[in-house]
């Protein structure tokens, strides 16, 4: 396992110096962000951020992400033009000695939550979702960050009623469609594609969302049979309902090479439909944090981890859920866990000879 910490560039005020100090941190997952999406990255920006990762002694090996084009996602417009700008992006990414792309399906909006600074009891803020306030919301006006906020509400609401009309079945027909079309190139470059869970994982505003639980997993896993076609597992976006069950979803997808990338958050589920996201820690939320790192770990997970989002603590202030603190917290519980589990594993092989 390879523990990495986002970084969202020059703009983000964390520095690469400090993420260098969080001990056992071997990268940063970053990305380019600058350009409109859809577009094709110069591969000078993505060198520059490579060498301003290497100047502070960490690797640049996992983009999150490379978006997908909302015109891919519904098959039409200028598609064909973004998927080759889509497969340049992966061949340039690799160049530059990238190992893995992060990306997501997620029709329109990417993770949705009705507050961004929710005050916890002890004075920490984290991000929340209360399903009946989001039930009030108006999409059409919305606007988180990691969302593209390029679109007028006119826009936004011609896009929401395409995907309502093309509905579930659709959006997995386009999916399809864009995997059978950058995989090749994926393996040709060998560079792994790992899909972000749809966050929360059930539709929004009416919209499809698909990439939600086991069995569309499953069916997802199913569209290409190459290990570079596998998942982030997100162990907050899917496990903010009980349906899914996360150490039973890492063990399986673990088990035959297909998590390439591991986001790590706890989160205290509140019932029908609400959740609040919490510290790492196990009891601070509803995932059993070490029982998920044992399944990776069982399996010898090589691939890359970080510590998801954080709450805002210690008057930090900041992007919300990418606060410096509480991540770092988050990295250091998750690496002590790892390493206890290293050494539990040696004692177990010396005490078997
Ligand atoms: C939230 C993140 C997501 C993620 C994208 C991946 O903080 O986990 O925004 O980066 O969905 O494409």
């Amino acid at each position: 396992m390879k523990m990495t910490f986002r970084w969202y560039g020059e703009s983000d005020p964390i520095s690469l110096e400090y993420i260098s100090q969080i001990p056992n941190m071997s990268g940063i997952v970053s990305a380019i962000y600058d350009v409109p999406v859809g577009e094709v990255w110069s591969q000078e920006s993505i060198d520059k951020l490579k060498e301003d990762a290497n100047s502070y002694g960490l690797e640049m090996e996992v983009i999150e992400s490379v978006p997908v084009h909302e015109d891919i996602k519904l098959r039409r417009g200028n598609y064909l033009t973004y998927i080759e700008n889509y497969k340049e992006n992966i061949r340039r990414l690799a160049k530059a000695g990238v190992k893995c792309i992060c990306y997501n399906f997620m029709p329109v909006f990417d993770w949705t939550r009705s507050v961004l600074d929710y005050k916890l009891e002890d004075g920490s803020t984290a991000l929340v979702y209360y399903k009946e306030d989001v039930d009030k919301l108006d999409p059409k006006k919305l606007a988180l960050p990691g969302w593209d906020a390029s679109y007028t509400p006119e826009e936004m609401s011609e896009l929401i009623d395409a995907y309502q009309s093309i509905g579930e079945e659709g959006l997995w027909n386009n999916l399809e469609y864009f995997i059978n079309e950058i995989i090749p190139v994926a393996i040709e470059c060998d560079v792994n594609m790992a899909i972000h869970p749809d966050d929360p994982p059930w539709p929004i505003f009416g919209i499809p969302r698909i990439i939600t639980n086991e069995d569309n997993l499953d069916r997802f896993l199913s569209l290409y049979n190459d290990k570079h076609h596998g998942l982030t597992l997100c162990s907050g976006s899917l496990g903010c309902t009980s349906d899914n069950d996360i150490a039973k979803l890492v063990d399986k997808y673990a088990s035959v090479g297909r998590i390439h990338f591991a986001h790590m958050r706890n989160v205290k589920i509140i019932g029908d439909g609400s959740f609040e996201e919490s510290a790492h820690y196990s009891s601070c939320g509803s995932l059993d944090m070490v029982d998920i790192m044992r399944k990776y770990h069982k399996h010898g997970f090589k691939g890359y981890m970080r510590p998801d989002h954080g709450r805002m603590i210690w008057g930090e202030t900041g992007k919300p859920g990418y606060g410096l603190y509480d991540r770092a917290l988050g990295a250091m519980y998750l690496s002590g866990v790892w390493e206890t589990l290293e050494k539990l594993e040696g004692d177990n092989n010396e005490s078997s000879v």
